[in-house]
């Protein structure tokens, strides 16, 4: 396969890395934070995993984990960025970043989700951490909701299962643009908006067994964070029309297992159940396909006068996504399942796993991007990509050179993309600093190009050590790509 000799990236490419308030802040509970969804998710060994992840609570969990204030759910614990912000963003700084990907907490601005009045320590917060990264020349980009519903949305709606909760959003959002509009340029509304119909908790705050329709709920949901991230698209450009606002999803390319035509279609179809998202998002309607999927499947949405033409009007502005895997599908054999955070698929006899099982395939980042681009032709940007790993920390250093050849081969391939014709505006690698996982609360599973010296218990020192890869990634950005 050719391959180019020299990876030419755009000017201006906005190299960075991807974080969420969920898994770094800590603080909790401090200045009037209240808690959201996830400050109630356990830890989960992997032999409690057994493959197979569960993000959703039941009402008995979720009612058991509420009263306990104990701080046994290490995602409280975060890495204490709420204080250590300046020290991290510092060190991103000297990495080059220019862009840092954060989440706003929900529950930090409006504790329970649905007061009138935002918490002043928490926006004040922000403001801080927003200065901080434009004293280096970063641009910082913001995710919305990044699986952070406030439990108080739980309690009195059933979380997005309930249309109501939209008004809270956009009361949220506004209130969010308004105070950052100059501070802030690139916004994303819902992380990996399709896992709200994989695991309606933690994509939607949604407590399964007390969904009036548990059935259609996920389809529910997702219909009311479409409309959602229409309205604050269109409010977004009122406050500021230089706001680029994006969709977010989890992508995975999806390989046919075989060339079976069955497999062919099997894989072409499972790849329009993840692109539903996309294409309600980007081209503003829902596809033709999901008419037929929801009537076979008995899924019922409702939908209010007026709903489509909002889709139709406000799309998003660029098209943004995780990729940590490819996922084979076939009807021929049944082989062991390959694991992914949210999805899974059939072993591929041709990639190999991390150490978490998840199949590595850097040219499927390449596939996703060019048939990404030739299906909507919006700008694209990854907002997640990376590997997590063990590390050993040897006389203070951490010889990660696995995390560096992972991601050199993935940058290699966005790089092809691009030659291909993709319109790839940036890069954020997930988790530039070691941060607590979001499928497992592990704190052992390290992404970072910067380790943080505390256990899965929460305890260590927390203190800060660059990585070999630390080095690296300083150069790759340096010299916009060229240095792998
Ligand atoms: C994505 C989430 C992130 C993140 C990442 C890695 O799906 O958006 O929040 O954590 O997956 O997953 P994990 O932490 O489970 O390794």
């Amino acid at each position: 396969m050719p391959q180019s000799q020299t990876i030419l990236f755009p000017e201006g490419f906005l190299w960075g890395g991807a974080t969420a308030a969920n898994q770094i802040e800590g603080a909790y509970n401090s200045d009037g934070k209240g808690l959201d969804a996830q400050d109630l998710m356990p830890f989960v060994t992997k032999e409690q995993r057994k493959g197979r992840i569960s993000m959703d609570l039941t009402s008995e969990q979720f009612e058991h984990n509420l009263k306990d204030e104990v701080g046994v759910y290490p995602k409280r614990f975060g890495i204490d960025f709420y204080h250590r912000y300046k020290e991290d963003i510092k060190l991103f700084a000297e990495m080059g970043f220019k862009v840092f990907r954060i989440s706003i907490s929900w529950a930090r601005i409006f504790p329970k989700g649905y007061e009138q009045e935002p918490n002043e320590k928490g926006l004040s917060f922000y403001d801080s951490v927003f200065d901080e990264c434009h004293k280096y020349g970063i641009q910082p980009l913001v995710t919305l909701s990044h699986y952070e519903t406030p439990v108080g949305l739980i309690k009195k709606y059933n979380g997005w299962e309930s249309r109501e909760v939209i008004d809270h959003f956009v009361h949220y959002a506004t209130t969010v643009f308004n105070r950052y509009k100059d501070k802030v340029k690139y916004w994303l509304t819902f992380n990996e908006i399709n896992v709200i119909t994989k695991s309606p908790y933690t994509g939607g705050g949604i407590i399964l067994d007390r969904a009036k329709d548990p059935v259609s709920v996920g389809y529910q949901a997702a219909h009311h964070q479409f409309v959602a991230s229409a309205l604050v698209t269109k409010i977004a450009h009122e406050i500021n029309s230089d706001f680029c606002v994006g969709c977010m999803l989890a992508r995975s390319e999806i390989y046919p297992g075989t060339n079976d035509p069955v497999d062919i279609l099997l894989a072409q179809q499972e790849n329009n159940l993840n692109l539903f998202f996309t294409d309600v998002q980007v081209r503003g309607e829902y596809p033709a396909y999901m008419t037929r999927y929801f009537e076979e499947n008995g899924i019922h949405i409702h939908k209010k006068t007026g709903d489509d033409e909002l889709l139709k009007s406000y799309p998003v502005d660029f098209l943004s996504f995780s990729y940590y895997t490819s996922l084979s599908v076939s009807t021929h054999h049944d082989t062991a399942a390959s694991e992914g955070n949210l999805f899974q698929g059939q072993v591929n006899p041709y990639l190999e796993t991390s150490d978490w099982g998840w199949q590595i395939d850097p040219i499927g980042l390449r596939v996703a991007l060019n048939d990404l681009y030739v299906r909507y032709r919006v700008p694209l940007f990854i907002v997640e990509n990376g590997l997590g790993a063990y590390d050993k920390v040897e006389n203070g250093q951490i010889h990660d050179d696995y995390r560096i050849s992972y991601l050199r081969e993935h940058i290699r391939q966005i790089g092809e993309a691009i030659q291909d014709g993709a319109d790839v505006i940036g890069y954020t690698s997930w988790g530039p600093i070691d941060l607590v996982s979001m499928s497992t609360s592990e704190m052992s599973k390290r992404y970072g190009f910067v380790y943080v010296d505390q256990d899965d218990e929460g305890k260590g020192t927390l203190k800060r050590l660059k990585k070999d890869s630390f080095y690296w990634y300083k150069k790759v950005i340096a010299s916009n790509g060229r240095e792998l």
